[in-house]
């Protein structure tokens, strides 16, 4: 499907399976941008607005109804639309880089590749609804198993962590399946190995990236 989205170039995401170090990541990646002098807005999907938080908690809560696979795909679609218009796009207009801890790639992986979602309408949705995609996408690789004692390792699982291995090994093969379509926007991290290095290599794969902007 030919894409017309519009690249943002200081739109940083980064994505991978469970207890790829995310988090871990974004919080280094955001102070060398900040030591370099840049402004820095950080966020997360889904949620990064109040109002997309609220959708957040009623995607991850195990406390109530299960929502179906469309129903999940919409209201990540929904909280998207809103992180989009009321944090994204103000702060990319106001000159910030936004470092997002997870976007849209994360729909093809999980409501896509390992939920069997309807691909055109996910496709469909990042266009009409999305309408951009980052400059640079970080996808931080790790076995599935390594990832999973790791995020398990930390106690409390959600709705969607309780899933089986077979659905993170499709989410897994889902994210390196757009980072083959789309090398130019993708680097490969491989995060199963220590976190130090692993923050290293973000930075530098960031570092590069900025450093062609210029
Ligand atoms: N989801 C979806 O289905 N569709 C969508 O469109 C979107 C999301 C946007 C919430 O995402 C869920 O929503 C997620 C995908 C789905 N569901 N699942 N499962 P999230 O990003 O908020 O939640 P998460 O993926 O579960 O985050 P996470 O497990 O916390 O992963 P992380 O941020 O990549 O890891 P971390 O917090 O940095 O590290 C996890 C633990 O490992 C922690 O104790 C660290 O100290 C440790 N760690 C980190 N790096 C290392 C290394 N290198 N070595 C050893 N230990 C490490």
């Amino acid at each position: 499907m030919s894409t017309e989205l519009r690249t943002e170039p200081r739109l940083v995401t980064l994505e991978g399976g469970e207890g790829a170090g995310k988090t871990t990541v974004l919080a280094a990646l955001r102070a060398m941008l900040e030591a370099a002098g840049e402004r820095v807005v950080c966020t997360r999907e889904p949620g990064g607005t109040p109002l997309a938080e609220r959708i957040r908690a009623l995607l991850l809560d195990t406390g109530h109804e299960p929502p179906a696979a469309t129903t999940e795909l919409l209201l990540m679609f929904a909280a998207r639309a809103q992180h989009v218009q009321a944090t994204i796009a103000p702060a990319l207009a106001g000159g910030a880089w936004v470092l997002s801890d997870r976007f849209t790639d994360a729909s093809h992986a999980y409501q896509g590749a390992a939920r069997g979602g309807d691909r055109g309408l996910i496709h469909l949705l990042e266009q009409r609804v999305v309408g951009i995609t980052p400059g640079l996408t970080l996808l931080l690789d790790v076995p599935v198993e390594v990832g999973l004692a790791r995020a398990r390792g930390r106690g409390g699982v959600d709705r969607i962590e309780a899933e089986d291995a077979a659905f993170f090994e499709r989410v897994r093969a889902g994210y390196l399946e757009r980072a083959v379509a789309e090398p130019e926007r993708f680097r490969l991290v491989d995060a199963s190995r220590p976190a130090d290095e692993v923050a290293a290599e973000a930075l530098a794969r960031l570092s590069a990236y900025r450093g062609s902007l210029a």
